[in-house]
């Protein structure tokens, strides 16, 4: 590893004729600077080509303008870094969901203004180039985004970061609807390259994998394990620099691309196996091409195992490295305790915890620490976030494939669990041997699974989840056992979301009342909106406020129009739903609502009832039957409701395509009504409740995750609670849910219910629907949809009721935005440092 020649590259680069007067002095870039980075890409990088849209190319070319400051800041950065000697944390994550940079990147650096009057002399409307790049859509869904808004808040902070994630050739599939259905077709974020990254090919490494473990004995009476792998891949470092908002700081995000490690096919190919050597360039490209779509649930394949443990290595191998560049080497035992003073490891749930296991046989076996001391490190450096309840998404994975793949580090969980089992737990529950099964990182049984969940609690000094609820309920529910061998390692740290993002840059209009109105800058310190609450009851501040929600509703229409064809009044309620589609977050609850209100609508077309545009935004992982058919059906149901003339526009549904963060970027701001009404004790957080909460959108929502946070800072009056409790749905479970009551007892719903099996909302083929029906009744509703919909369904008549007053609903809004202080990701991330890593700033 040899930081140090990156940084000579990087002083050399500097030097270019591109870097102006302003920047030499650390002033800001005037509009002359800007225009003359940007004219020289277009000349030099570009090759200026005359064409007819010369849109992409006046994008490429502002992005690697503003790349070539953000990469001079990055080594001021790296550089200050280094001297303060300040500890650093090393998120890991096998998802980021970045959206877009070129704004963001902007914004932070205080560069919008002048880079908009730049462009506008070259004849381009800057907010219009923003559209142009793709989305990184290296994630899922919230687990994904977090890493994002937790990377702009560590750079915006100035602590010392570095993201490490998967240099994934396609990101989460695109989506579209063919005939209602959903279509996936291969993301493409960097077929012809991207601006903002940086290849690190000097700080490349070689994993090993496969083969089989010999045991030397030692003079010394111990054994020596020595790893013959069987194959190894090459790991490839991709830089995107991180911009911190008005701040010191670009940290990066290290993104890990597989190849074939050449040294190791270079004697099949001497051999004259070229073709087989080619051969293996393509299985190993194979581990980093593409981004796993399932999200809460457990995928199970070999590929995701290598590609896990691929990830961790990388990244474990390049921590110790820039390390040992700058302490010195890890073998030296007095480096070992500095290397806890100077390292946190967090681990972005269970996807990465064999990097627990890599960073032991690291330590022991290429380093020759001994077990303790490896073990000490390990336990004082790594933290966990868990983000899921639910049973399905607990990573469990066979033990025949993690001995066939990763023998040694196999055999080193066996020792730490060994350990475990006779040394804590045989302190607490003696003789104990249900405890001893229940505890143990092996679930035995026809197939014998590793428990990757316990061995990350029982290394880690820390434990949190992301909502307070949330985090009870997994010491509570979950690991109850963990709780009481360790009562202070369970702990809770509330997520939140960038305001950068998800107010500053996405919604321009309000950012701009918001700046004439408060005193400060409420984008860094988030605290400052409640100074709005004085303005809740002023009628002129109201209409303001107001104006612009109609003003984004009305962009929003525009967009609604060219992506589905459907019109939509600003005039109408903006219900949104924007989230992965899961049968736990019932979309189904919304639908079955909707479906009611069409039926309320027809039986009497004079309802007193305010306009409703339903918008859902949602993508479905490609093997899950059961949400593909509620994305179909709401599809059919929309088709049909915004074609029906009898109901003269009260009720329009629309399903919109390839939902992600530049979509979400467009229909937050516009958003009246923000539903977040999964079945209370199954959402851990939700983080788009936040965004939508903070653009002035009133929730509707069960009490559940970071809702009833957000209910206890906006008050009763200011948000829509409906539904069981977390401690009703238990009691219902001991009782015995029987969703036939509810259908039986309640003729809306089942009139609803039973309409789903004509064939009414898909002509000529009945029973199309009748799955949702099922799902509902003979499926169990596990979500209980049909339990909570009457108190649903009753909420939104109130809320309806309170939109109608002009003024009182303004004032909720208002609230809304007003008391989101608590949910700036940077008050996230001073948890984290305050109470699981430790860091000093370093500016
Ligand atoms: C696991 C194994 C194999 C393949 C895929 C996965 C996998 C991938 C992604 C499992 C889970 C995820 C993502 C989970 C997720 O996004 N959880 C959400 O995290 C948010 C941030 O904390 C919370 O706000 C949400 O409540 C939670 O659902």
């Amino acid at each position: 590893m040899s930081d140090k020649r990156v940084c000579s590259y990087m002083v050399t680069k500097t030097k270019t004729s591109t870097k102006t007067q302003s920047a030499a002095k650390n002033q800001p870039m005037t509009v002359a600077d800007i225009s003359q980075r940007i004219a020289h890409h277009l000349q030099f990088t570009q090759g200026e080509q005359v064409c007819a849209d010369q849109k992409p190319a006046y994008w490429r070319a502002t992005s690697l303008a503003l790349n070539d400051i953000i990469v001079e800041k990055l080594q001021s950065t790296k550089t200050r870094q280094q001297q303060s000697e300040a500890k650093s944390v090393n998120y890991l994550s096998l998802e980021y969901l970045m959206g877009r940079l070129l704004a963001n990147n902007l914004h932070n650096l205080d560069l919008y203004k002048n880079t908009e009057k730049a462009l506008k002399d070259m004849g381009f409307e800057l907010a219009d180039l923003c559209e142009e790049g793709a989305d990184l859509a290296l994630g899922n869904g919230g687990l994904g985004r977090l890493a994002a808004c937790f990377l702009d808040s560590l750079a915006t902070l100035d602590y010392n970061a570095m993201g490490y994630g998967v240099h994934y050739q396609h990101g989460l599939f695109k989506q579209s609807f063919v005939d209602g259905h959903q279509v996936e077709a291969p993301d493409m974020w960097r077929e012809f390259g991207s601006p903002w990254e940086i290849c690190r090919l000097e700080s490349s490494c070689t994993i090993p994998l496969y083969g089989y473990v010999e045991e030397i004995a030692q003079a010394d009476g111990t054994t020596a394990s020595i790893w013959h792998a069987g194959k190894m891949l090459k790991g490839v470092p991709w830089d995107i620099p991180i911009v911190g908002y008005n701040s010191q700081t670009v940290n990066a995000l290290r993104l890990w691309e597989c190849r074939a490690d050449s040294a190791f096919d270079w004697e099949q190919f001497n051999n004259g196996d070229y073709l087989n050597a080619h051969q293996q360039q393509v299985a190993a490209e194979t581990v980093s091409k593409a981004l796993y779509p399932n999200d809460e649930h457990d995928a199970g394949k070999e590929l995701r195992f290598v590609q896990q443990y691929f990830f961790s290595a990388c990244s474990v191998q390049d921590i110790i490295a820039r390390f040992e560049n700058q302490y010195g080497a890890l073998a030296d035992s007095k480096n070992w305790s500095l290397f806890c003073d100077k390292v946190a490891i967090q681990l972005n749930d269970t996807h990465p915890t064999i990097a627990i296991l890599e960073l032991m046989r690291s330590l022991i076996d290429v380093r020759n620490i001994d077990w303790d001391n490896a073990w000490a490190i390990c336990q004082k450096v790594f933290a966990y976030t868990n983000h899921t309840l639910l049973p399905e998404a607990l990573e469990k994975w066979s033990v025949a494939l993690f001995e066939r793949v990763l023998p040694r580090h196999l055999a080193i969980l066996y020792r730490i669990n060994e350990a475990f089992l006779n040394n804590d737990v045989a302190a607490l529950w003696p003789n104990n041997d249900d405890m001893r099964a229940r505890l143990s990182f092996i679930e035995e049984g026809h197939e014998r699974k590793v428990r990757m969940a316990h061995l990350c609690v029982v290394t880690a000094h820390k434990v949190n989840g992301v909502a307070q609820i949330h985090s009870d309920l997994v010491k509570q529910d979950l690991f109850p056992e963990f709780n009481q061998l360790w009562p202070t390692k369970l702990t809770n740290v509330t997520n939140g979301i960038t305001p950068r993002r998800w107010l500053k840059a996405c919604n321009p209009l309000l950012s701009n009342l918001l700046d004439s109105t408060i005193k400060g800058d409420w984008a860094k310190d988030l605290n400052r909106l409640s100074e709005l609450e004085n303005f809740a009851d002023d009628e002129q501040f109201q209409q303001q406020f107001m104006a612009i929600k109609h003003q984004n509703k009305i962009a929003l229409s525009k967009e609604i129009k060219s992506l589905t064809g459907v019109t939509v009044s600003p005039d109408a309620i903006f219900d949104v739903q924007i989230k992965r589609l899961h049968e736990y977050k019932r979309q189904h609850l919304n639908l079955l609502h909707i479906i009611a209100l069409y039926r309320r609508l027809l039986a009497d077309p004079a309802l007193e009832m305010q306009p409703r545009v339903f918008i859902f935004g949602a993508k479905a992982a490609p093997g899950y039957q059961l949400a593909k058919e509620i994305i179909y059906a709401t599809n059919k149901i929309a088709d049909k409701i915004n074609n029906d003339v009898r109901i003269q526009n009260k009720l329009k549904v629309v399903f919109l395509p390839n939902y992600r963060v530049s979509l979400a970027e467009k229909i937050i701001p516009a958003a009246d009504v923000s539903e977040q009404i999964s079945t209370a004790g199954k959402e851990a957080s939700g983080t788009g409740n936040m965004k939508l909460a903070l653009n002035g959108a009133v929730t509707i929502g069960t009490l559940d995750g970071a809702n009833i946070e957000i209910a206890k800072e906006v008050g009763d009056d200011n948000i829509f609670i409906f539904g069981l409790t977390v401690d009703e749905v238990k009691a219902l479970d001991t009782q015995g849910y029987n969703p036939y009551e509810y259908y039986e007892k309640n003729a809306e719903i089942r009139a609803c219910l039973d309409w789903l099996d004509t064939d009414y909302f898909t002509p000529g083929v009945a029973g199309e629907l009748s799955s949702i029906k099922n799902c509902f009744l003979s499926g169990g509703d596990p979500y209980k949809v049909l339990a909570d919909f009457q108190s649903y369904a009753d909420a939104h008549q109130a809320l309806d009721i309170a939109y109608q007053n002009k003024k009182q609903w303004a004032k909720m809004a208002i609230l809304n935005t007003a008391l989101m202080g608590k949910f700036n990701s940077d008050r996230s991330i001073e948890d984290y440092v305050r109470n699981i890593w430790q860091l000093t700033v370093s500016n």
